[in-house]
C-alpha cells in the first residue's frame, strides 16, 4: 500500500514539476483578481465614511467676548474668525467656545440639528454638523431675546 502510494505521488510530483516546467517561464498562472470578492462588502461602508470627517469645514460657536466671556455676546465665526451669516450645505465641525458659566450655544435647524453646549459651566469641545439647506438659528438659551442669530445654509 504505502509502497504504491510513494509510486503516484512521486508520478504525480514528477507530471507537477513537468507541466510547471513546460508554462513556468512565459506567464504567471494566478493573477490575484479574486480578493475583489473579499473587499467588496467593505466599500459600501468604506465610502461614505471617508468623506465624513475630513471634508468638515471648521466653525466656532462663540459666547461672551475674547476679553470678556460674560458679555452678552454670541456669533459664528468661519475659520478665520469673521461672524457668518450664510454657508453652503455640508459638514461642519463645530467647535464651541463658551467660557461663561452664564450663557450657552445652541444651534438647531433643518435635519435635527440641535447641539448645544451647558448654561453652567465651560465647553470648548467639537460636534460635527450637517447643514441642510434653511435657515439655521443660534442661541443662548437664557438670553435667546438679545443673544441669538441666524445663518442660511444655501443646497
Ligand atoms: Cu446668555
Amino acid at each position: 500500500m504505502t509502497g504504491i502510494r510513494t509510486t503516484l505521488a512521486a508520478l504525480l510530483a514528477a507530471g507537477a514539476l513537468a507541466l510547471a516546467g513546460c508554462s513556468g517561464g512565459t506567464s504567471p498562472e494566478a493573477p490575484p483578481e479574486t480578493p475583489a470578492v473579499t473587499t467588496g462588502s467593505d466599500a459600501g461602508s468604506g465610502a461614505p465614511t471617508a468623506s465624513d470627517g475630513a471634508e468638515a469645514t471648521p466653525l466656532t460657536g462663540m459666547v461672551g467676548t475674547a476679553d470678556d466671556p460674560e458679555a452678552y455676546e454670541i456669533a459664528l465665526l468661519d475659520a478665520e474668525g469673521s461672524p457668518v451669516t450664510s454657508l453652503p450645505a455640508g459638514d461642519y465641525a463645530l467647535t464651541f467656545a463658551d467660557g461663561s458659566q452664564m450663557h450657552n450655544f445652541r444651534l438647531s435647524g433643518p435635519g435635527d440639528v440641535d447641539v448645544a453646549t451647558d448654561v453652567q459651566g465651560t465647553d470648548t469641545s467639537t460636534v460635527t454638523v450637517t447643514l441642510e439647506a434653511g435657515t439655521y438659528t443660534f442661541v443662548c438659551d437664557p438670553h435667546e431675546g438679545t443673544m441669538r442669530g441666524e445663518v442660511e445654509v444655501t443646497g
